[in-house]
């Protein structure tokens, strides 16, 4: 099962008491010597390229950071309570759950951001002689931990178009494909691995129809993975009854869109699947299609046409890449 969004509850630790102490002097004088209470945990949340999912939050929604220990006598601090290290996937964004409001993008390895500040501890009496104060309390939040899948190519398309067939051909993946509609319902990552040994993350968005932006079949949610998208492979069903590619074509454009308008600015490709089928290959061998942007006829059966599918995929990623 895939979990792309999550609440955790999240509480930071307490500062220390300051200690109240004293020395009795020779002279019979009092001398306050209470030491300062230790500062209570942060919550940090980072992003681990080792972790690849929320689903374990599922079971363990709360996290809390030690406490700061009291302060001792003969001016002893006490110790700081350490930190709450919480390690999510690459690609999560944190809201503050009340309001929605966006803490921070945690895109690359190693990126984080202090959710909640551990309170600061208490201050002993040996300042001034002045009375020991108790530690400045932690403090709660619940957040929403949003994942945006990390991939070089997302797969968009019609149901049945091959999506998974095509993941399974290029990955050896075993994402389901099925001759009904809607068997993918939740993103499915694959790794290619190109002639020259670099490798490419692709992923498989579920279904997507006409209406999917008003609640149609599966919704468009999952389109939210795409805002990091360098290339789309755009599928269509090849075996409509009123078939055009080029239909079809903008109906998936006009859903991009609908979800962010921005979207139909993604580099895409257009795939005509299924060409090993003789109803298909007659119908769409020679057909020019007229659409915006490069088309390819594949069969994620036999494998024809992917090579140069990917070649082209590749460059355009890499190239895209190095520009930026
Ligand atoms: N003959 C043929 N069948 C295909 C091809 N690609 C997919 N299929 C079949 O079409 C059906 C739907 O494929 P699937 O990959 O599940 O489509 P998805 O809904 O887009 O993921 C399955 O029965 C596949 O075996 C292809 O290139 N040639
Ligand atoms: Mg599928």
């Amino acid at each position: 099962m895939f979990v792309d969004e999550i609440v955790i509850h999240i509480q930071s630790g307490s500062g220390g008491k300051g200690c109240e102490s004293y020395y009795r002097r020779t002279d019979k004088k009092f001398v306050p010597t209470g030491g300062d209470g230790g500062k209570g945990g942060d919550v940090i949340i980072r992003a681990d390229r080792n972790v690849t999912s929320l689903y374990s939050f599922r079971f363990n929604p709360l996290f809390r950071a030690e406490s700061g220990q009291l302060g001792g006598g003969n001016q002893r601090t006490g110790r700081n309570g350490p930190d709450m290290v919480i390690l999510v996937p690459c690609g999560t964004s944190v809201f503050n759950k009340a309001g929605y409001l966006l803490i921070r993008d945690l895109v690359n390895e190693g990126d984080e951001v202090v959710a909640l500040r551990g309170g600061r501890g208490g201050i002993g009496n040996q300042h001034h002689g002045k009375t020991a104060t108790p530690g400045e309390p932690g403090q709660s939040l619940d957040l929403v931990l949003d994942l945006k899948l990390k991939a070089d190519i997302f797969f968009v398309g019609s149901p049945n178009s091959g999506k998974s067939r095509l993941l399974n051909y290029l990955t050896g993946s075993k994402a389901k494909s099925e001759a009904y509609p809607f068997a993918t319902k939740s993103p499915q990552l694959g790794i290619f691995e190109t002639a020259d040994y670099k490798t490419l993350v692709l992923c498989e968005l579920p279904s997507l129809v006409r209406g999917s932006s008003k609640g149609k079949a599966l919704g468009n949610q999952f389109l939210k993975h795409l805002f990091r998208a360098r290339l789309l492979f755009l599928m269509v069903d090849s075996f409509q009854d009123d078939f055009g590619a080029a239909a079809g074509y903008n109906d998936l454009i006009e859903e991009l869109k609908a979800y962010n308008s921005d979207f139909a600015g993604i580099p895409h490709f257009l795939l005509i699947n299924k060409m090993d089928m003789p109803e298909i290959s007659e119908s769409l061998t020679k057909k020019k299609i007229n659409v915006p942007c490069p088309v390819f006829r594949i069969s994620a059966e036999t494998g024809a046409g992917i090579e140069i599918l990917m070649k082209e995929a590749e460059k355009r990623i890499f190239e895209s890449a190095e520009k930026a």
